[in-house]
């Protein structure tokens, strides 16, 4: 197995020392919090948490939570714990409902964001002067500076493509000789149709960093097969500082290594709000442990998950192993009586054989009634009939499942846009 380490002395920490450290760190963090916002500040008095008293890890289910609502409600810098002068960068997400989820970055917020991005580059394998070409876009977009701001701390030949243009990002792969690609699921894909279309090769191309989007087992196999390499699945988000944020897979593939020296997750049940043990699944919950401009403190991010070891990992690695996320929990599906995430559906599509991973999930809601009706693209030979046995077999029912032609449907250089719902017909989201 070959991973690189950009700080060995801290990813492979010995669990009491990184125990000791995240103690620390809480109690800094909540005292900080405290001292320099008042949004934080109400949010404790109101919960009868005196920062003095905090201990750490032992009270932290005393921490009242917080959520997306409360970055919407202090958009631009209501949570902001430092003076404007301070501030050096800002990302923002649009996310569906309006008002857009604001991320403010200092000196040290940067510094640490691109460390985490360099540990992923380098846990994946790549070494300094390495090429590095990144496809999200560069903007407001925490994607694509987070790579880059990762490329610059790893020491990475950067190519900064930013989103679309795919026939030009494949003349950019090979002719400077691309070995890490980053890009969100559903690009990645594109990028491997397009290249299948013009009958290209890209040899040069060894590991392939993805996320963003829900990742199935299918999918991130069809990204090993079609490009030809070794693909790793990495994770974060606007609230906690960007893309690599919350960690990456290492190459024992056995979970995502979350730096924990940066963060410290719980995983809660979404109805009672109460800490779950190791290896049952819940909502993730993430508090900042060195952020500055904007630390998150038990943040509830709508994410579903486990924790599947705190052991040692085969990699070296000490820090904790999250399951891929399974889903958003505002993603779920209820269709006659049975729950179900976008990212089963999606596994179980690209069991059929020839199916390509373009579809969408269209839900429309009749009278009352809730019908799924599926598009997904596929090579000849396949049959509605044939998804929709499989569909049935894996979730239980059976959706109306309708075959198009390759290329049909619309491609997207964000976030791929999947679910649409529909009433009587007519498209409300
Ligand atoms: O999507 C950051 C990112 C960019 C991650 C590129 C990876 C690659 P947001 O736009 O704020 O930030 O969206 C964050 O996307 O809460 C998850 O629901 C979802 N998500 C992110 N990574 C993964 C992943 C970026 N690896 C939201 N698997 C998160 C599944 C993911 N879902």
């Amino acid at each position: 197995m070959k991973t690189n380490f950009l700080n060995p002395e801290l990813e492979k920490m010995p669990r009491e020392q990184l125990l000791a450290l995240q103690q620390e760190r809480l109690v800094r963090m909540i005292r900080y919090t405290a001292a320099n916002n008042a949004f934080h500040r109400d949010r404790y008095r109101q919960a009868g948490l005196d920062p003095e008293t905090f201990r750490g890890i032992e009270d932290m289910e005393r921490v009242p939570m917080m959520s997306k609502i409360d970055f919407r409600n202090q958009y631009p810098d209501g949570m902001c714990c430092v003076p404007k002068n301070q501030i050096v960068e800002m990302h923002q997400s649009s996310g569906s409902t309006g008002t857009p989820v604001v991320m403010l970055y200092t000196k040290n917020d940067i510094r640490m964001w691109g460390e985490c991005m360099g540990r992923c580059y380098r846990m994946a394998g790549a070494d300094a002067a390495d090429v590095l070409q990144i496809t999200p876009t560069l903007g407001l977009f925490n994607g694509g500076m987070g790579c880059f701001h990762g490329g610059r701390a790893a020491d990475m030949f950067i190519v900064p493509a930013s989103s679309g243009n795919t026939v030009r990002q494949i003349k950019l792969i090979n002719d400077f000789q691309t070995k890490v690609l980053i890009a969100v699921v559903s690009y990645g894909s594109r990028i491997m149709e397009v290249a299948g279309e013009m009958n290209v090769k890209m040899p040069s191309l060894k590991i392939g960093i993805f996320g963003a989007e829900a990742f199935s087992e299918g999918m991130k196999e069809k990204l090993r097969a079609g490009l030809g390499i070794e693909v790793f699945d990495i994770y974060g988000m606007t609230e906690t500082g960007g893309i690599g944020t919350l960690g990456q897979d290492c190459p024992a593939h056995c979970g995502t290594h979350v730096w924990e020296d940066h963060f410290y997750v719980e995983i809660i049940d979404p109805e009672t709000g109460k800490v779950l043990p190791d290896g049952e699944e819940g909502e993730l919950v993430v508090t900042s442990l060195s952020s500055e401009a904007i630390p998150v403190v038990r943040f509830r991010t709508g994410d579903l998950t486990s924790i599947i070891s705190r052991e040692t990992c085969a990699c070296g690695r000490t820090h904790l192993r999250l399951a891929p996320i399974k889903a958003r929990r505002d993603d779920m599906i209820i269709i006659k009586g049975v729950n179900c995430f976008p990212k089963q559906i999606e596994q179980s599509l690209l069991k059929v054989k020839g199916v390509l991973p373009n579809y969408q999930i269209i839900l429309d809601e009749v009278n009352g009634i809730q019908n799924m009706h599926i598009k997904v693209e596929a090579e000849p030979g396949v049959t509605g009939y044939m998804v929709e046995k499989q569909l049935k077999e894996d979730l239980g029912f059976s959706p109306d499942g309708e075959v198009l032609p390759p290329g049909t449907l619309p491609r997207q250089e964000g976030k791929a846009k999947r679910i649409f719902r529909m009433k009587n017909g007519e498209l409300i989201g």
